[in-house]
């Protein structure tokens, strides 16, 4: 463990004097928020002496290097993060307590930078943490949003966006580099040249904004890698400041350049599969692949000249999702124009430098761009695309039957759009999916042409989570249990959480799993009466689903399930319900209408069952408000159920479910995305699996069949009774009745299957819930689940990634 302070003393002396030099007053005058900000610019400036010498063992050992390209990083707070990846933790919260600060408290001055909207975003995040653990030279190149992810309120049970401000207090991890902007142009057109006889192109008469970049450290656990984020902003290239229109009284017109330039950085899309034909989505796209690119170029140049050969041999760009896709195009445009290469030589490094993973199967999420707009945002960047596609169509074999189907469905240039999906999968040499079942659903369906002409290019890499983060850091009640059980170890190398088997027989152990889980209810619960003012009981079960709202996640599935045991209870007293709170969180769309009223359907019924005092004592429906990853860390180790209810075939991977079973919470869930490697490896025992499959839901889908009102007419009682209740006024007193749920539904044909599994779930999650009442089986089966779930760190992800994709 590197030692960052001598000793706390010296750590006291240190943090005293940065307090006092960054605020300018004596310390007893200072305010929290003055003592949060020296905090982290210490530490900051720590990691980034740490960061030198990974920097110089890097160049000294020609280490390659590995770039994410990310439009989202969710990186949540990072101060705790980083005292327990450096190994003082302890040493400062003791010197802080010598001062009379509580670092606790402190902490929560920081701000939890929404830069992502959900799994895509987190799981750059924690593969961020995994590369500097691994000691690989990994950095993320993505934006800086001025605002992220809006922030969510409830009014009247519905969901209200307002601005995220999370620059408002500054951010006292980053470094702006102005040094080292880079210059993108937009628009213009493309003019022939001769250079050094060579005929060549550029682009002229663009408009031009300064991309800057602010980086941030990212401290690897063991603190022997400090690696680094960086990420974008968009700015004016120079200062034009209309003094005219200021003199005339023209604010806004004066400053209007700045505003335009600004606009691009301004905001995250606020949209987890799809928001195309945006001019300014795709402005964002190019502006941080093209100063990511710029800048990955600059530093190979600095080391390895123009020996751009090498280039695959030192460095691999990982390209998340399609919102990078432009980096296959824009790396053969800087090596052609600018660096004089050949076509086929670019392209042969190119391919060999680039890898590709998908995160869903969603056809809205597949993004495509009209190709008038495109050519002329990016007019030389559109010739280099359409001479891939060329050479594309021109490699096919014409005497293969099916060549004609292939290149329809594989095309980068179709219809008027370009497809960014195909353009991924041919500028890559691997191609990924996020789970086994996705990766073979891409295998055989959603890519299936790709993988029949080159099969060698993809591969599974089934997600991971940041142990450290979600465990260790979120839950140091169980933490504290497991470290003293087992070691530390397991923090360094996650599979030793497997050792805690020996402890499933263990009586007492088993009491102090559950005393740790009481402990974290109690904490939620508290943080619950504070935020939504709402009473919880520790005692009952902790049922939680947290994640984006969608519809085949099927929160509507989850609240169906809620009004049916409510109506059961208030019709037959005696029916038995295990003690139970309903736990949802999560954010929709600002423009996914049917996501946005399930939210408000959880709230209404919310709004009834709480205040029904005859079943009160048996059941509670609570919604967090503005879900993120920090409050997130508070929801995880409280959570006995973990809800993974997606449609079978439709969930890529799944993360929640990973950091949910890693704190003991028992699956119930379907045998979808990464679920099943959960089965796989705690056991179907110690889950519960309910519904139809993938195969299932394939074939009900190709048989056409028109089953919800059959549905509905056949269990008058229960499920016929549920759809009902979305019209007839039991849960319109908040804000109104549900009518195009209703109509969703029953007109969609219950597309998501929400109806064809409403049984099954029910069923399912009453025998789960009766077997609570047995502590000590429950407690073993939570334990069973953390001892099996050392798997998914994304430490083991990320070596995968190392070993099989990017070779570093
Ligand atoms: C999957 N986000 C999860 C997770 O692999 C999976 C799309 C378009 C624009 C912005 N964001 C997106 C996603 O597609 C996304 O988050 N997908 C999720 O990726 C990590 O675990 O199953 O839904």
């Amino acid at each position: 463990m590197n030692t960052v302070f001598e000793s706390k003393e010296e750590f006291i002396k240190l943090y005293e004097s940065s307090v006092m030099s960054l605020s300018g007053k004596p310390f007893e005058d200072t305010s929290d928020i003055d003592r949060f900000d020296a905090l982290v610019k210490l530490i900051a400036s720590k990691s980034r002496a740490i960061q030198t010498e990974t920097e110089e063992r890097v160049k000294e050992t020609g280490q390659k290097r590995v770039y994410y390209f990310s439009i989202e990083f969710l990186i949540g707070r990072l101060l705790d993060n980083y005292l327990l990846n450096l190994g003082i933790r302890d040493l400062v919260k003791d010197g802080l307590a010598e001062l009379g600060c509580d670092l606790d408290a402190l902490e929560e001055y920081e701000p939890d930078p929404a830069l992502g909207n959900g799994g895509l975003g987190r799981l750059a995040a924690c593969f961020l943490d995994s590369m500097a653990h691994e000691g690989i030279a990994g950095y993320g190149n993505g934006m800086r949003y001025r605002y992220g992810l809006f922030k969510q309120e409830i009014v009247n049970g519905a969901q209200h966006e307002t601005t995220d401000e999370w620059l408002s207090h500054g951010y006292p991890w980053e470094v702006r580099r102005p040094d080292k902007a880079v210059r993108i142009g937009f628009g213009g057109h493309v003019e022939q040249y001769e250079r050094d006889g060579r005929m060549c192109f550029r682009t002229v008469d663009t408009e031009d904004v300064l991309a800057v970049p602010y980086d941030i450290p990212v401290v690897g656990y063991g603190g022997k890698t400090v690696n680094k984020l960086r990420v974008w902003s968009a700015e004016p290239v120079e200062e034009v400041f209309d003094l005219e229109a200021f003199n005339r009284g023209d604010y806004a017109d004066a400053d209007r350049h700045r505003a335009e330039a600004e606009a691009i950085s301004a905001i995250l899309y606020p949209n987890d599969a799809g928001e195309h034909g945006r001019l300014l989505r795709l402005k964002q796209e190019y502006l941080f692949v093209s100063a990511g690119i710029s800048s990955v170029l600059d530093t190979f140049r600095s080391e390895h000249g123009s020996n751009w050969q090498l280039l695959p041999e030192y460095v691999a760009i990982h390209t998340n999702d399609t919102h990078p896709a432009m980096c296959g195009p824009e790396l053969m445009r800087v090596l052609i124009d600018e660096e004089g290469l050949e076509w086929d030589e670019a392209w042969d490094i190119t391919t060999r430098t680039i890898s590709y993973t998908n995160h869903t199967i969603l056809p809205e999420a597949l993004e495509k761009w009209p190709i008038s707009t495109f050519s002329k945002l990016l007019p030389r960047l559109y010739q280099v695309i359409d001479e891939i596609s060329r050479r594309y169509r021109d490699s096919f074999d014409r005497s293969a039957s099916d060549w004609q189907d292939r290149l329809r469905a594989t095309a980068i240039l179709w219809d008027g759009e370009v497809r960014m999906a195909n353009l991924s999968v041919i500028c890559s040499h691997s191609v990924n999916g996020v789970a086994k079942l996705h990766t073979d659903i891409l295998e055989r369906e959603t890519l299936k042409d790709f993988y029949a002409l080159t099969p060698q290019k993809f591969n599974n890499k089934t997600n991971g989570i940041s142990h450290r983060r979600f465990l260790a850091e979120a839950n140091p009640a169980y933490a504290k249990l497991i470290s003293d059980a087992i070691g530390t170890g397991w923090l360094d190398n996650a599979d030793e959480l497997a050792k805690l088997a020996e402890f499933e027989n263990d009586p007492a152990f088993l009491e102090q799993v559950g005393a740790a889980k009481h402990a974290n209810k109690v904490r939620l619960a508290n943080y619950v009466k504070r935020e939504c003012g709402l009473d919880i009981d520790p005692n009952s079960i902790f049922d939680v689903q947290v994640k984006r709202f969608h519809a085949y996640k099927r929160q509507l599935l989850n609240i169906f399930k809620v009004m049916d045991i409510y109506n059961r209870r208030l019709t037959d007293p005696n029916f038995r319900v295990a003690p139970t709170t309903f736990i949802f969180s999560g954010k929709a769309a600002s423009s996914y209408a049917f996501a946005k009223e399930t939210i408000r359907l959880i709230n209404s019924v919310a709004d009834v069952i709480n205040n029904d005092s005859r079943v009160n004592n048996v059941m509670k429906v609570c919604f967090i408000p503005n879900f993120r990853v920090s409050n997130a860390q508070l929801i995880y180790p409280a959570a006995e159920i973990s809800e993974q209810i997606s449609t079978a075939g439709m969930e890529a991977s799944g993360t929640s479910n990973m950091k949910l079973m890693m704190n003991g919470a028992i699956t119930l869930g379907t045998m979808d995305g990464a679920n099943i490697e959960i089965v796989n490896l705690a056991g179907r025992e110690n889950e519960k699996i309910f519904g139809l499959t993938a195969p299932e839901v394939d074939e009900l889908r190709a048989s056409g069949m028109h089953f919800a009102w059959d549905m509905y007419n056949a269990d008058p009682e229960r499920l016929g009774r549920v759809i009902d209740e979305l019209t007839d006024n039991t849960f319109a007193a908040l804000s109104g009745d549900f009518g195009s749920i209703h109509n969703e539904l029953m007109s969609g044909n219950d597309h998501d299957f929400v109806m064809k599994d409403f049984n099954s779930y029910v069923q399912a999650w009453e025998e789960l819930t009766a077997s609570y009442s047995d502590h000590a089986a429950w407690n073993k089966m939570a334990l069973h689940n953390t001892a099996s779930s050392g798997w998914f760190s994304s430490d083991r992800t990320i070596r995968e990634y190392r070993d099989e994709i990017w070779g570093a």
